[in-house]
């Protein structure tokens, strides 16, 4: 036995195609069906159809990434009621074509956050990155938020105001682009690039969130687990929640899948094993507070579905996206626990051991970029990632 291997895979319109995919070995395929407007049902037909393709070239599709948790719930508007219903709806039918692991993430606003998207490493190698200055320099100058320098301790401040000052105008506007659009339209249908206004109606996002504190996030977390659990209860569905990236709150907006603490308030809300995560390695890796193998040794029984990469750490909060071995996280001891997990599933007869993991995001190399993908989900880079994690998982299991 050994974990189960996927890439993520955007559907018929990703520029790396599924013939492609087969190719790496992997056995599975997580993906969405990113054409249907978040909040709307996803009808039996659509998932059937979607099937039909992935199983046409040798693959498997169990892992749902993501059914979207969409704003109505995120900020409990009016509609919310209506959108619950919806989602559970799609749990149903999702569960009645066989697939059985839902992951989702609860990030008000924005989703996941670099502040460069072509960050050269010294081999020529292309990576992501996360300045925080510079992020807090989108935040206060470039997208105007408010009181924003609030959230900053003096010297981030001081050092954006630099990096600002540094930047010409064309500059600044693809950084807000960046962090808007680009890393967030083709993931789970945020702002897309059909908004001119796209500074203005992120501002606006933002904004109706400015009532809602920790607590109260928390507590619309917990409506919606205590409307969809006892419903993943019922069908066998495994659902995932994504950990925060980065693992801190950023805009000024609460941040409640962070922490250990955030995990043990999320399963003590809603007890059911089925109520688990997808174990981000790179999200949590980025709060310096978080010991990783310590986290994945508590969290092993309701880990779902893992995402596993690492990052080097920066200073002042910041990091870039270093592979899937080398960084500042002992993906050793992860993937050791993780196997552990799987033996102990398998031994006490848990339906539930085939423990999807995927290699998150790859680095930019070689023919990737004489090749279009999604920012950090190039082929060539995903599949050295694969490789690695492959090789180590076998390593640990001989061992
Ligand atoms: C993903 C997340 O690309 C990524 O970084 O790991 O964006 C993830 O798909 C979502 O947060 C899950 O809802
Ligand atoms: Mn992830």
């Amino acid at each position: 036995m050994a974990l189960e291997k996927n890439l993520r895979w955007f559907g018929p319109d990703d520029p790396v195609t599924l013939s492609e995919i087969r190719q790496t070995g992997v056995q599975g395929i997580v993906t969405a069906l990113h054409h249907i407007p978040n909040g709307r049902v996803w009808e039996k037909s659509e998932i059937q159809h979607r099937k039909a393709i992935i199983e046409q070239h040798g693959l498997y599709w169990h892992v749902v990434e993501s059914l979207p948790v969409t704003n109505e719930i995120k900020a409990a508007t009016s509609d919310r009621d209506i959108v619950i219903e919806n989602y559970i709806q799609s749990m149903r039918n999702l569960a009645e074509c066989g697939i059985d692991t839902i992951c989702y993430n609860f990030m008000p606003v924005l989703d996941w956050a670099r502040t460069d998207l072509n960050f050269r490493t010294e081999s020529g190698s292309e990576s992501m990155l996360f300045d925080y200055p510079t992020f807090a320099a989108f935040d206060i100058y470039i997208l105007g938020r408010p009181k924003a320098e609030k959230d900053y301790p003096a010297s981030i401040v001081k050092l954006a105001e630099d990096v600002f000052k540094n930047m010409d105008k064309e500059e600044a506007e693809k950084l807000a682009y960046n962090i808007i659009v680009v890393t967030q339209g083709f993931i789970d249908g945020g702002i897309g690039d059909n908004y001119t206004d796209y500074k203005t109606r992120f501002l606006e996002y933002i904004q109706s969130y400015s009532h809602i504190d920790k607590q109260d996030l928390r507590n619309n977390l917990g409506y919606f687990l205590d409307k969809v659990i006892p419903v993943a209860d019922e069908t066998g569905i495994n659902m995932a929640i994504h950990a925060d990236d980065p693992a801190f709150p950023l805009l000024g907006l609460p941040r409640i899948v962070s922490t250990s603490e955030d995990m043990d308030w999320i399963f003590n809300r809603q007890k059911s094993i089925r109520n688990g995560l997808t174990f981000c390695s790179g999200s949590f890796s980025t709060n310096r507070d978080n010991n990783l193998v310590r986290m994945v040794n508590q969290l092993a029984d309701r880990i779902h579905f893992a995402h596993l990469r690492n990052t080097q750490f920066l200073d002042n909060k910041s990091f870039y996206e270093s592979g899937h071995l080398e960084g500042s996280i002992d993906m050793y001891s992860i993937l050791k626990t993780l196997v552990n997990e799987q033996k102990k599933r398998i031994n006490s007869g848990r339906r539930d051991h085939l423990l999807p993991i995927r290699p998150d995001h790859g680095i930019k190399i070689l023919d990737d970029f004489n090749r279009r993908a999604h920012p950090g989900y190039p082929l060539i880079g995903r599949m050295k990632g694969l490789a690695e994690l492959s090789g180590l998982e076998a390593g640990v299991t001989r061992e």
